[in-house]
């Protein structure tokens, strides 16, 4: 097969990182990090277009699309010093779920089997499902932490009676075993769903959840302290899946199921860089981000300084930039 660029769109990477073909191994398997676009909507219960959210995500910047982007708080280029490239889309067509899956699982998991860290762009959050499972095959089964930013738990038992859609993925991953229960962490959670039944399944799996009104109780950097020391105990690494939903809509329109009184940008993006700087980071993926229902690119400029500050994590990490406080503030 072909590389596909983009399967919804003119041909781009992300933010003008080198382009790297699936079938030439020697193109991408000594990068740090790999782009993978997963432009799959059809496990959406609402509003869809996902699907246009891996082109909106590499391209939406005002800066020059150069491959280049030197972070001010932590003194490294992530896209430079990890040798991100980006290997255009997966071909996962809407109406057949379980074919788009498997092939997103297929290229997550040979991407992590060359030891190179996989960045997903979503697509719906189904995508889950594949992105943890194909880490999982490398890492171990049962050995990644998932440390997960939402709105909701996703962790239905179906969703309008398919076991596959952006409302379930989290109890699949669960129930295969690819990830343990007690190790799987959702920040963010508010709202009217899930119903009971699924609360107490939650719990059996001694999943732990921190709604937002725990966030705001207790506040981030308490609940962050916490997700850390748990998802480093008696695990390998650390699996980061952000669902933009987790953000305020008023901060992050362009997505699908919208739940008022989220995180702030500011807060997703210190919590997402320090939980890179601070884990084993395995995997990452960004999700939801519905360019048909953004306004002004808000929620797709959102997107994809996310995806920067957990490079930049990364990079920090593996690199050695310099301390994150700014000379200018001490
Ligand atoms: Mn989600």
């Amino acid at each position: 097969m072909t590389r596909i660029a983009n399967l919804y769109g003119p041909e781009a990477t992300f933010l003008g990182v080198p382009a790297a073909d699936p079938d030439e191994p020697a193109s991408w398997t000594g990068a740090g990090a790999a782009i993978i676009g997963a432009p799959f909507d059809g496990g959406t219960s609402h509003r869809p277009g996902a699907r246009f959210g891996p082109q909106a995500l590499r391209t939406t910047d005002y800066l020059p699309h150069d491959g280049m982007r030197p972070s001010l708080a932590l003194g490294v280029d992530p896209l430079i010093a990890l040798g991100v490239v980006d290997l255009g889309d997966v071909e996962m067509p809407s109406g057949e779920t379980e074919r788009s899956l498997a092939a997103l699982e297929e290229r997550v998991t040979a991407v992590a089997a060359a030891g190179v860290l996989p960045v997903i762009l979503g697509g719906d959050h189904t995508i889950a499902l594949p992105d943890v499972t194909g880490v999982a095959r490398h890492v171990g089964w049962g050995r990644v932490a998932v440390i997960h930013f939402d709105a909701h738990a996703d962790t239905g038992d179906t969703q309008m009676g398919s076991l596959y859609g952006h409302g379930t993925p989290m109890r699949r991953l669960i129930e295969s075993g690819a990830c343990r229960g007690d190790r799987f962490i959702q920040i963010g959670l508010r709202g009217y769903w899930p119903e009971p039944e699924t609360l107490a399944w939650m719990a059996e799996q001694s999943m732990r959840s921190f709604e937002m009104s725990e966030i705001v109780a207790r506040g981030l950097d308490a609940v962050l302290d916490e997700a850390l020391v748990l998802a480093a105990d008696d695990c390998d690494a650390v699996f980061l899946s952000v669902d933009v939903d987790v953000v305020d809509p008023g901060s992050a329109p362009g997505t699908g199921t919208p739940e008022p009184g989220g995180l702030s940008s500011r807060q997703l993006l210190d919590a997402v860089r320090r939980i890179a700087m601070e884990s084993n980071l395995a995997g990452i993926d960004v999700v939801e981000v519905s360019p048909p229902y953004d306004h002004a690119e808000i929620t797709a400029y959102l997107g994809n300084r996310v995806i920067l500050e957990a490079l930049g994590g990364v990079a920090w990490r593996r690199h050695g930039g310099r301390t994150p406080a700014s000379p200018l503030l001490s």
